[in-house]
């Protein structure tokens, strides 16, 4: 079998930002193993600890958006490899795939490695019918439910038969593979557009139902290192089966790119969407409309429909400054392979109608066809976007959390060489029986304060989501019982639920800059008291040795807020729903119940999951950051009671070298 992935034939020049990121973190990864033998095994495995940290960082970007926006397509120009990821309008994507660029962290021996469901998520999957079963159902309407379940049934069977015995023996497993090639991808990420009586070994598609992830590994020459780059399905997906892992991904990504399709969305946006669009930090957020080869007009028609966008998003109150961004995956494509003369013409003139109104900003420099296209098809725009908001982002947070680390590490060193520095005053040796005692205590009393904080902060959050949502219940109740008085119950009747979920997205920010400003404040006040040992215990003057605390976790977006609720749907069977409402009194009631209950998982997801695990997040930095200045004060212990000539061994090398590491991190702090 021969890898698809090949060298890309054009330099990916807009993610040069994150190349030079990278150099930083090459220059402190150095430094720290430069300093890493100046004590004892303790500070040895700090430095090794930093270094896993850095060599871990891989920011993912997401890309979501409607079916057949050329979110896939755009992926494969995005890494140079048009014909990587299957992209077509049939098959369409079904699993998301996770394409880590020149990873560090790849297993040994794989560049493929697909998840499969495991026996609990399938059952739930089918036996409910997905999130649309579920809404059926607790909407009462059990026959539509029976419909949806009985697809997904008829899903199932076809998996069964499709695999036969090996069918249940997969389930809960994953498949590993050496080498990435488009055949195999075929067989596992997406659905459709071939012969269903293909049932051979390699046959197409023919594990997509139960794969639930998949993660490629690959190497491109003249990309960063560490980068993640995801596809996933449509939004608006059949069952919405895969709504919850879609919206999971969005969540642990560090910036989302809505692809729209520009002849789709001429005015406006997927509701599904903007709910998704909605939860997300604007900073994390890039809009890409693309297919605009497909406009008649693109010079005229673009700036129209940025202002369309702009519009429905200010109407919405969502994200009014989010990056809009245009471009073609096919003149990506085209310029990629060299084919611009393939293009099909009504593609080409656009592309000409668009460079006319984009001249090249360098006159001097006369592009050839291929530039041209590359340089309007977006995509380096895209990269360029991606680059800003990654080293900004989380580039940002991982320098600083590096460098801390790094310069609590010399810090200790240093303190060290200061104490034996220290004239020829003999200092009693520190027993590491008692500094460990004392360092426990200072980490028990800080984590049991912020593990009180956090209690309160989840209690508080808990209190407000169900006030929020007792609110919207009342008020909704409200307006139907007035709609009832003017109208009776022959005209079908829907709220709107963006106030509730609103409200909802008001309580999680405010709970996560609570939780933050506490983090903040405990983990300032742990390092002061780390400190006091320094001058208790070692003889150190107070104010010599200064510890920098840690940061607090970043908060991921409650993308759960977004997912379809019945309230949101226009399905024939949920306006029928009135019917039902007007046979069963009391209605108001029933609506209330049903409301509760529809967003009762939301709430949950933020009060029971998200919530906790962002405060359990801040619970294992403290600990770790405790940890660490463990085993810098039993280093420095451990050579007091032991050789004192410690100083004496270090070359001048050594000395230079921690010496060049405090300059490093002193000049990155400033
Ligand atoms: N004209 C034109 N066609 C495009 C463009 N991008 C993608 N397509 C085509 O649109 C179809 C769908 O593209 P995909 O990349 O599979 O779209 P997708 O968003 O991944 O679709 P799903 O995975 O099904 O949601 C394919 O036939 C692509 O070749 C574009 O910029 N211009
Ligand atoms: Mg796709």
């Amino acid at each position: 079998m021969q890898s698809s992935v090949m060298k890309p034939s054009i330099a990916p020049e807009g993610l040069d930002g994150l190349k030079s990121l990278w150099t930083t973190f090459g220059e402190l990864r150095a430094a720290v193993t430069g300093i890493a033998d100046l004590g004892g095994p303790e500070i040895a495995e700090e430095a090794n600890r930093i270094v896993s940290k850095i060599d871990s960082f891989e920011p993912t970007v997401t890309l979501i958006g409607q079916i057949k926006a050329g979110k896939t397509a755009l992926v494969n120009a995005m890494i140079g490899q048009t014909d990587l990821l299957p992209s077509d309008v049939n098959p369409w994507t079904s699993v998301v795939t996770s394409l880590h660029l020149n990873s560090r962290n790849r297993p040994e021996g794989t560049q493929a490695l697909f998840r499969f469901f495991d026996e609990e998520e399938w059952d739930r999957l089918v036996s409910t019918g997905g999130r649309l079963g579920e809404l059926a159902q607790r909407a009462g309407f059990d026959a539509e439910q029976d419909a949806v379940r009985d697809q997904v049934l008829a899903m199932r069977e076809k998996s069964r038969v499709r695999l036969g015995r090996k069918f249940e023996l997969l389930l809960g497993t994953s498949h590993t593979y050496d080498m990435v090639t488009r055949d195999l991808i075929d067989r596992y990420v997406c659905y459709g557009g071939w012969d269903d009586g293909e049932e051979g070994e390699a046959s197409k598609g023919r594990y997509a139902d139960i794969t639930k992830l998949a993660n490629l590994y690959l190497d491109l020459p003249g990309y960063p290192t560490g980068l993640c780059l995801r596809d996933t399905p449509g939004v608006n997906d059949t069952f919405m089966m895969r709504e919850q892992i879609t919206l999971n991904s969005i969540r642990d990504s560090r910036l989302c790119v809505v692809v729209l399709s520009a002849h789709q969305a001429l005015s406006t946006m997927d509701m599904a969407l903007l709910r998704l669009v909605a939860a997300v930090d604007a900073r994390e957020l890039v809009i890409f409309v693309n297919r605009i080869d497909e406009l008649d007009d693109p010079a005229n028609q673009i700036g129209e429909i940025a202002a369309n966008f702009r519009r429905t998003l200010k109407k919405h109150d969502v994200a009014p400054d989010v990056p809009i961004l245009f471009g073609s995956a096919l003149w990506a494509q085209a310029a990629l392979d060299n084919s611009i003369d393939e293009l099909p013409a009504p593609s080409r003139l656009a592309l000409l109608n668009w460079a006319a109104a984009n001249p090249c900003p360098d006159e001097t420099d006369r592009e050839s066809p291929q530039e041209r296209a590359w340089r309007l098809c977006g995509v380096p725009d895209l990269h360029g976007l991606i680059a800003t908001c990654i080293v900004t982002g989380p580039g940002e947070a991982m320098k600083r959390e590096a460098r801390d680390a790094l310069s609590n590490l010399v810090t200790s060193i240093e303190a060290s060489d200061i104490r034996f520095g220290l004239s020829d005053v003999s200092f009693p040796t520190v027993d590491s029986a008692v500094l460990e005692a004392r360092i426990d205590e200072i980490g028990a009393d800080m984590a049991a304060t912020l593990a009180n904080a956090n209690r309160f902060a989840v209690d508080t959050m808990g209190e407000r989501l169900k006030k929020s949502q007792a609110m919207f219940c009342d008020r909704a109740v409200e307006a139907l019982q007035s709609h009832i008085d003017a109208y009776g119950t022959e005209k079908a009747w829907q709220y709107n639920p963006a106030g509730l979920r609103m409200m909802l997205r008001t309580a999680y920010k405010t709970f996560c800059s609570d939780v933050e400003r506490e983090a903040e404040e405990i983990y300032d006040r742990a390092a002061r008291r780390i400190e006091g040992i320094y001058t208790e215990m070692f003889g150190i003057d107070p104010g010599r040795v200064v510890l920098r605390p840690p940061a607090p976790a970043h908060a991921p977006p409650p993308t759960g807020v977004g997912k379809t609720i019945a309230l949101d749907l226009n399905v024939s069977w949920w306006r029928k729903w009135w019917q039902g409402v007007r046979r069963k009194e009391p209605t108001a009631e029933r609506y209330a119940t049903l409301i509760v209950e529809e967003t009762d998982s939301i709430l949950d997801e933020l009060s029971t999951e998200m919530g906790p695990e962002l405060c359990r997040e801040n619970e294992a930095i403290l600990a770790t950051f405790v940890d660490a200045q463990r085993a810098n004060l039993l280093s420095l212990a451990n050579a007091t009671a032991g050789d004192q000539g410690r100083q004496g061994d270090r070359t001048d090398e050594k000395i230079e070298a921690l010496r060049a590491t405090r300059d490093l991190v002193d000049a990155m702090a400033a």
